[in-house]
């Protein structure tokens, strides 16, 4: 069945009429947006309630997660329909431009890759056939807003997502169920919202839940009391889902986050109990058969002991119960370092959440008189990664570095005790949104050359490798050129910044975290203005050095580099001696779909992290898709980029994981910088009043020069790894010159990208873990 765009297209002219009595040409782009939405969510309900029916009676996964980075869906629902096109058409015959949809907001529910991972899982399950549901929270306020101010500081701002109206969900409240704390109940109202397949009838759901009181008001008290009480507890629910944590990477154990996460674990399994008792009735002994639940990450660990408290509840005894849930769950990491790993505090869990810490505690005794050595629970702090390993089936990382590290090193205790549980699923990203709706030019030019549609089977995607011959390297070319003029047009809309498409486009854009090292890329782009300005290089293809990326509102440190980078960027831009050679943007409000305009046009994609610390990325993924060669260590999953790819079609730098584990404690920072001239003269700017500088950034440089009192100096290594970054990457500005050299590698990175596929990822979940298959239609 195809869909009838002529009939969305009648029954949003009619919503428009009705409820805001303006005709298509007169509606705001939020008018439009919730119109058209409702138009689009009446056109799939059969399909969408079709595949729910056919999957009641057959063995289903669950993916639970904190964060779902959805983005803007409008685009994207309409572009998996298979109708963006003509619903453009359809809009532009009646003098809408669809574009002014640009203007919605993206639903930002989560911090970055681990929240866009989820969403391409989903999106990818959907496009498959695989039954997948997604369970996770409808925060009311995103991750903020960023500006920068004067100064060049972060400023956040509330990101209130839905307050023209939510379209693309319904609420069910007649599935709503309620979440008991010590001192109150909740309840947990679910919002659905349809996950559409591409090339596909199926419609998956991912289901968030609302915290909401269980009296909004208590009527029967009239006096002031009363009513301010009925109210306080009105905010004491709805607290829980106000807001998502804007941390990424680092761990912060709150009480309001504990109650967060006990909403999801509890809600969600509350829902798949009653769903499972409509299905197969009241002998829950069979519930693992049907249900395989992905944790993502720890955020929703609780889910392990809330399982075995459910059933117990309903008669079970503790050891069936922990079989069922060991059966149950699997759990993905995505960092190896330490400081991310959640650790509860009995004593703060038990004042929220105490008969999950009583259960917690009861694993953690059955564990110790199993596997001395190994714990759940110690000094009073519960360790969810442990808890999760032990009560799964499955644990497993994101690359294929990152997984060895984990077994190595992180959980190596583990691994030895239960090396059958440890498995690799290398990420992914869906072709869908980061190629076929972010760059349609680029899509268009292999679906002529390949002759088909590639886009739900990437694999086919390498039949380009034969063809890449000077013409098509040409109008690669081409292609790229005409991203980079539509990406000038936006940054100079948003920015006030004009940037030459001719330039070499060099993008790092990510969350910005000092692993992740922005500093260096900014570090090296001073000397390279230095070097400019004394003459001492010549041999430069003008350059625009693009970055994008949010602080964590407490991290100062990361604050500090956005300021110092802000401010070289203002130096560089102001200084006519560069004009024609260099200039430095960091856009505001980096987010999903800043990054469908941005990842088309780059040429060059920073991964510059010190191997061993980024679990995986999946920036490197989507800008290699789109061309864009990868300047980049031998960390994550850039070491399955670069062996797809071909090492001499990238940049590969810095230390090895061996090399630096080797050096760590012998490693001087210092030592570095006394010797190399240029980079010292670089450092120094965080100093020396080139760029205006605060006590933050006089922090940075003690902190990369001297240390702190809980890390040695230079943590993340980046006077190491800088000699051979800076070849590297004036290595890639010379070879540039040659463009059909240059092309002919951006081009072998889009051929060889089949492997990073979500489809290909999904699949290996499927069929490895939660051992399930696509259902038919
Ligand atoms: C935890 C506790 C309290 C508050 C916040 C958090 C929190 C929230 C989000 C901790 C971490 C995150 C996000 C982590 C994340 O995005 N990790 C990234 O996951 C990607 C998908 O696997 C990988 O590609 C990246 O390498 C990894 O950094």
């Amino acid at each position: 069945m195809s869909y009838n765009c002529l009939n969305i297209v009648k029954w949003t002219e009619a919503k428009l009429k009705y409820t805001y009595d303006v005709t298509l040409r007169e509606a705001s782009a939020q008018e439009l947006h919730e119109a058209l939405g409702e138009a689009v969510m009446m056109a799939i309900s059969d399909n969408w309630n079709n595949a729910k029916h056919t999957r009641m009676h057959t063995r289903k996964a669950y993916y639970i997660s904190a964060e779902y980075l959805i983005g803007r869906l409008v685009y994207s629902n309409l572009y998996n329909l298979g109708i963006l096109d003509e619903m453009k058409q359809l809009f532009a015959e009646r003098g809408v431009d669809l574009a002014i949809l640009e203007d919605i907001e993206d639903a930002a529910l989560g911090n970055g890759g681990l929240g866009r991972l989820a969403a391409c899982f989903l999106d990818s399950a959907a496009s498959t056939d695989i039954p997948l549901s997604g369970y996770g929270l409808r925060y009311k306020f995103g991750l903020f807003k960023q500006s920068f101010d004067a100064n060049g500081s972060q400023k956040e701002n509330a990101d209130d997502w839905s307050k023209f109206g939510d379209p693309w969900s319904y609420r069910r409240y007649n599935h709503t169920v309620k979440v008991e704390f010590p001192d109150h109940t909740v309840l947990a109202v679910p919002y659905d919202v349809p996950v559409i397949g591409y090339g596909t009838q199926n419609i998956n759901t991912l289901r968030l839940w609302q915290c909401e009181a269980e009296e909004e008001l208590d009527f029967n008290a009239f006096n002031d009391q009363d009513y301010l009480r009925a109210l306080t507890q009105k905010n004491k629910a709805e607290d829980i889902t106000r807001v998502l944590y804007p941390n990424d990477s680092t761990w912060e154990g709150k009480r309001l986050r504990i109650k967060q996460q006990y909403v999801l674990s509890s809600a969600s399994l509350q829902d798949m109990l009653r769903v499972y008792k409509s299905a197969h009735g009241s002998d829950l002994s069979h519930f693992a058969q049907f249900y395989a639940v992905q944790l993502n990450d720890t955020h929703p660990a609780m889910a392990i002991p809330e399982l075995i408290r459910l059933l117990m509840k309903e008669g079970m005894d503790f050891e069936q119960s922990f079989d069922m849930a060991q059966k149950t769950f699997s759990y993905t990491n995505h960092t190896v370092m330490g400081e991310a790993l959640e650790k509860w505090d009995l004593d703060l869990m038990r004042s929220v959440v105490p008969e999950i810490v009583d259960i917690i505690c009861r694993i953690d005794a059955k564990l110790r008189s199993e596997h001395p050595g190994l714990f759940v629970v110690q000094d009073n702090t519960a360790h969810m990664a442990n808890l999760s390993i032990y009560v799964g089936s499955y644990v497993n990382g994101v690359a294929q570095i990152h997984s060895q590290i984990l077994k190595d090193d992180v959980f190596r205790q583990w691994y030895e005790v239960f090396p059958e549980r440890f498995q690799n699923k290398t990420n992914g990203v869906t072709p869908r949104r980061w190629m076929g709706l972010c760059n349609p030019e680029l899509t268009q030019l292999i679906k002529y050359r390949i002759g088909s549609d590639f886009l739900n089977d990437l694999d086919k995607i390498s039949n380009l490798k034969p063809m890449i011959d000077d013409d098509l390297v040409r109008q690669f070319n081409s292609v790229k050129r005409q991203k980079k003029e539509q990406l000038c047009e936006v940054i100079y809309k948003r920015e006030g910044v004009r940037l030459n498409p001719d330039f070499v486009f060099d993008v790092q854009v990510k969350r910005l975290h000092e692993y992740k090292r922005q500093l260096m890329n900014a570090l090296s782009v001073v000397d390279i203005y230095f070097r400019l300005k004394d003459g001492s290089l010549t041999d430069f293809q003008p350059t625009v050095y693009l970055f994008g990326a949010k602080s964590a509102p407490g991290y100062a440190r990361a604050k500090a580099v956005i300021r110092y980078i802000n401010r070289i960027a203002r130096m560089i831009n102001n200084d006519p001696d560069v004009a024609d050679k260099l200039k430095v943007v960091f856009v505001q409000n980096y987010n999903c779909s800043y990054a469908e305009h941005i990842i088309p046009a780059a040429d060059i994609s920073e991964q510059i992290s010190p191997a061993g610390t980024e679990a995986s990325g999946t920036g490197n993924m989507k800008l290699m898709l789109n061309g864009a060669v990868t300047l980049g260590t031998l960390d994550g999953a850039n070491v399955e980029i670069v062996k797809e790819a071909g090492r001499e079609n990238n940049y590969i730098f810095g230390h090895t994981v061996d090399e630096i584990n080797a050096i760590k404690e012998s490693y001087y920072a210092r030592g570095i910088y006394e010797v190399n001239d240029r980079l010292r003269r670089a450092i120094d700017t965080l100093v020396d009043g080139t760029v205006p500088t605060d006590d933050d950034q006089k922090e940075l440089y003690h902190a990369l020069l001297d240390g702190t009192h809980w890390h040695k100096a230079d943590h993340y290594f980046l006077l190491l790894d800088y000699a051979s970054y800076m070849d590297a990457k004036l290595q890639a500005n010379r070879d540039y010159a040659d463009r059909l050299a240059f092309g002919r590698k951006c081009l072998m990175n889009v051929a060889s990208g089949a492997k990073f596929s979500s489809d290909r990822t999904i699949r290996q979940y499927a069929q490895e873990i939660w051992h399930i298959e696509p259902t038919q239609y």
